[in-house]
């Protein structure tokens, strides 16, 4: 089964950011947003896992940021996750990786890939304890340029089957200081890319079975299925139908 997603020029622009728990996904946030545990609106952070439940921040002018539960741990199962971020809500993904690489990295970018066929924007976050660990174990012939290096090229090797199908974009950040590694770049990137989707009208055909091919794109498509929705959402819209329905079930 797949489902078709309408979204309205002007609608609300959702970013969800993704990973397993402790990754620093609601640092990222605050970060973001420029905020610190002073502040009523700082989403709470933590040594154990810390976010419950799927937050909404606003980001700027009808762009939101979702910080959502950390996937893989007791509470919170793959099998589960989909369903409880409520994950056709976003319109762009960013996924979260700290330390190792790991399955459950994978199966996120696969997700994003497969299901939705959109840019995957990967970031590697504690680059900071990355560096400090490597020089401790090795004090003489530290070299921070290689260190990193070697973190990048690692990511793009696990990521590799992701790069085929989309664009990925990756960024080593350090979540507690944005004056360091790729953060002015990662912001600079999602305002890009956000601006040249937000105001659009974006049909999206999300797989659900993955099993079926890829199936996703924007209004701008060839693809036949969606230039068949293209044309019965454009008729509905005319009617004021989609506005309506989308009034009534979706805001
Ligand atoms: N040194 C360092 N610490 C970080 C970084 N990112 C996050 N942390 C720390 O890691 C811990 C977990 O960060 P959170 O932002 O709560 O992680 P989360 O992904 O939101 O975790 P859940 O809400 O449990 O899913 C906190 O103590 C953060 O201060 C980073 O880039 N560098
Ligand atoms: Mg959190």
């Amino acid at each position: 089964m797949s489902a078709i997603k309408y979204r309205p020029p002007n609608a609300p622009y959702h970013i969800a950011i993704l990973g397993r728990s402790g990754v620093g996904k609601s640092s990222l946030c605050n970060l973001i947003r420029n905020l610190t545990s002073e502040h009523t609106n700082f989403a709470p952070v933590g040594v154990i896992e810390t976010t419950g439940i799927p937050t909404c921040y606003k980001l700027i002018d009808n762009v939101f940021m979702w910080d959502v539960p950390g996937v893989a741990t007791p509470s919170v199962s793959k099998e589960d996750y989909c369903k409880l971020i409520d994950i056709n809500r976003y319109d762009m993904f960013l996924i979260l990786s700290r330390g190792r690489f790991t399955e459950i990295d994978r199966w996120l970018s696969d997700i994003v890939r497969d299901r939705f066929n959109k840019t995957l924007f990967f970031i590697r976050t504690g680059i900071d304890e990355e560096l400090r660990n490597h020089r401790r174990d090795y004090p003489t012939n530290f070299n921070s340029i290689e260190v990193l290096d070697i973190i990048r090229n690692n990511c793009l090797k696990n990521l590799e089957t992701s790069l085929s199908k989309t664009n990925l974009s990756l960024y080593l950040i350090n979540t507690k200081d944005k004056t360091k590694f790729d953060f002015s770049k990662l912001i600079n990137d999602i305002m890009v890319h956000v601006n040249h989707e937000r105001d659009n009208l974006m049909l999206t055909l999300i797989k659900e079975d993955p099993t079926e091919q890829i199936i996703q794109s924007s209004i701008s498509s060839t693809n036949t299925t969606l230039q068949t929705a293209k044309t019965i959402v454009t008729t509905w819209a005319r009617f004021g139908l989609v506005s309506y329905l989308y009034d009534r079930y979706y805001k």
